[in-house]
């Protein structure tokens, strides 16, 4: 849920954006892929895999087809004193460990938590120039890309599923300013290319940091199964028993659950504290920190505001109050879930 605090220069910068990374559930509740068993999940996949391939331009032959799909559209290029920030992002299975503390444990309560806790994960990870090398292991959320107003975004993404595992995958962004060709989603029939990234295929996406860009934003797969393969680490906050194959019901903040397993937030007093808390599931969280208050953009003093799916909400305060002090969603089912954590303040 939280990211870091920012360190002492503080946030908003001006012309400063970040795209974090996540995702949130365009669609739920009806789709099969959330009430199946795992061998379910596996038919939900397989039906995803044999989504006819779309064509990487438009489909004029389909029903409905007009003049939107005869469109072209080129690259855009960073404004006058802008650059173009690059970025290689890949996304791959990886073995995800929900409570890796040993023996897992929940700090808060000070008991153990019940394992098995691991499960195989979908998640974006950072690559270097070429996809040479990891820049960093898998994580949920993916890479954080930063960008300023007036450059572009340019996400080099790879699909590195396996065939096995294999379907189509994309990247999708909210915040940014983007034309149809690098919006990533899956459209049937009316798909472009950016829409549909295969196993082992490569796709550019370009996204422009306007001014009102400024902010937090998530992305996340968007591609013909982006219902499962969000809530596998593409990404969501519920890891629930159909899509982990765990006994139990996991409430995560970063794919992590439980005090000491998820994010320790870190800050001194005096600092500019800025905790970014995105809604990246189906539900409705409330985010409360003790001992903390800050003004929402209108002025006013909030206290443990809700964020909804795909919702951001950013606390941001001068830190008066050292101490150990918890951070948790305040739905009660979800903080008994694990979505909770420290956040350690030094004078
Ligand atoms: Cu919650």
């Amino acid at each position: 849920m939280p990211s870091p605090p920012e360190s002492d220069d503080g946030l908003p910068r001006r012309g400063f954006l970040a795209a974090g990374a996540g995702a949130f559930l365009c669609t739920i509740g009806a789709e099969r892929v959330l009430v199946a068993k795992p061998g379910d999940a596996a038919k939900a996949d397989a039906a995803a895999r044999r989504v006819p391939v779309p064509r990487a331009r438009a489909a004029t032959a389909a029903p409905g087809a007009g003049p939107t799909e005869q469109l072209t559209f080129t690259t855009p290029q960073p404004q006058p004193g802008g650059t173009a920030r690059e970025y290689w992002v890949q996304a791959r299975e990886a073995l995800w460990d929900i409570v890796p503390t040993r023996p897992r444990r929940d700090e808060w309560h000070g008991r153990a938590v019940a394992g098995p806790s691991v499960y195989r994960a979908f998640v974006y990870q950072q690559m270097t120039e070429g996809f040479a090398a990891p820049l960093a292991g898998p994580a949920i959320p993916g890479p954080t890309l930063y960008a300023e107003v007036g450059d572009t975004i340019v996400v080099h993404f790879r699909n590195g599923l396996s065939d096995r595992a294999g379907q189509a995958l994309t990247m999708h962004p909210h915040g940014v300013k983007y034309n149809p060709e690098y919006d990533g989603v899956f459209l049937g029939d009316f798909t472009r290319a950016g829409g549909f990234v295969r196993p082992g295929q490569e796709f550019t996406y370009t996204w422009e940091a306007t001014p009102d860009a400024v902010g937090v934003w998530p992305y996340h797969d968007h591609g013909p199964n982006h219902t499962l393969n969000t809530f596998r680490g593409l990404f969501g906050h519920s890891l629930a028993p159909p899509v982990t194959d765990l006994e139990r019901q996991f409430q995560c903040i970063n794919g992590r659950a439980f005090a000491g397993n998820t994010p320790t937030l870190r800050a001194k007093v005096g600092q500019d504290v800025a905790i970014h808390v995105m809604g990246m599931d189906s539900n409705f969280h409330d985010f409360h920190i003790h001992g903390h208050r800050w003004k929402d953009p209108s002025g006013t003093f909030v206290d443990t505001p809700a964020v909804g799916p795909n919702e951001t909400i950013t606390a941001r305060f001068i830190e008066d109050n050292p101490g150990r002090w918890l951070y948790h969603c305040h739905v009660f089912t979800h903080q008994d879930g694990g979505m909770a954590g420290w956040y350690l303040v030094e004078p």
